[in-house]
């Protein structure tokens, strides 16, 4: 399923910034085997989110999910690897952390869908559209993990 160079757009949100999460996320990824193509820490503008939750734009919890996504500093990051997306999404968990399976990232460290850690792209396509919305092209870093053999052979 998909290939190696498959990418995901995943954003640590602001509550695990300021929980001290970033590393424990960023390792969930990488234990994996998949390759951290992106990453930067930065405060997103409102234009910038609401860009990418336009699809919620009707939707009431808009508003405050914009206010906090904009509340402090996230860190985005751009994931790479064969299935990274769907891969993704399950080491995520559900929308609503009260559904989750202790051992993914919203079960083992959220409760309330509000304040939910991590975003994870649902689709190859809406990575590409995050991605692209997030990241310029110069910042996405194209290399080879030395351990890739002993991954993927
Ligand atoms: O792709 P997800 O982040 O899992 O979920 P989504 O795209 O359906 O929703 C985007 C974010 O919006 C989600 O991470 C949390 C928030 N959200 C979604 N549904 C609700 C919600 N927040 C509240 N308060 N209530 C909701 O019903």
């Amino acid at each position: 399923e998909g290939t190696p160079r498959e990418r995901t757009f995943i954003c640590v949100k602001p509550d695990s910034v300021q929980r001290g999460l970033i590393g424990d996320i960023i390792k969930r990824f990488e234990q994996k085997g998949f390759k951290l193509v992106a990453m930067k820490m930065m405060q997103a503008s409102e234009e910038l989110l609401k860009a990418h939750y336009e699809e919620h734009a009707a939707k009431p919890f808009f508003p405050p999910l914009v206010k906090y996504m904009g509340s402090g500093p996230l860190v985005p990051m751009v994931w790479e690897g064969q299935g990274v997306v769907k891969m993704g999404r399950m080491i995520l968990g559900e929308t609503n952390p009260l559904d989750d399976q202790p051992g993914t990232i919203r079960g083992d460290y959220s409760i309330r869908m509000a304040k939910n850690v991590a975003h994870g792209s649902d689709a190859v396509e809406s990575a590409k559209r995050e991605i692209s919305l997030w990241f310029t092209d110069s910042e996405l870093n194209s290399w080879s993990r030395c351990d890739d053999k002993w991954i993927y052979e």
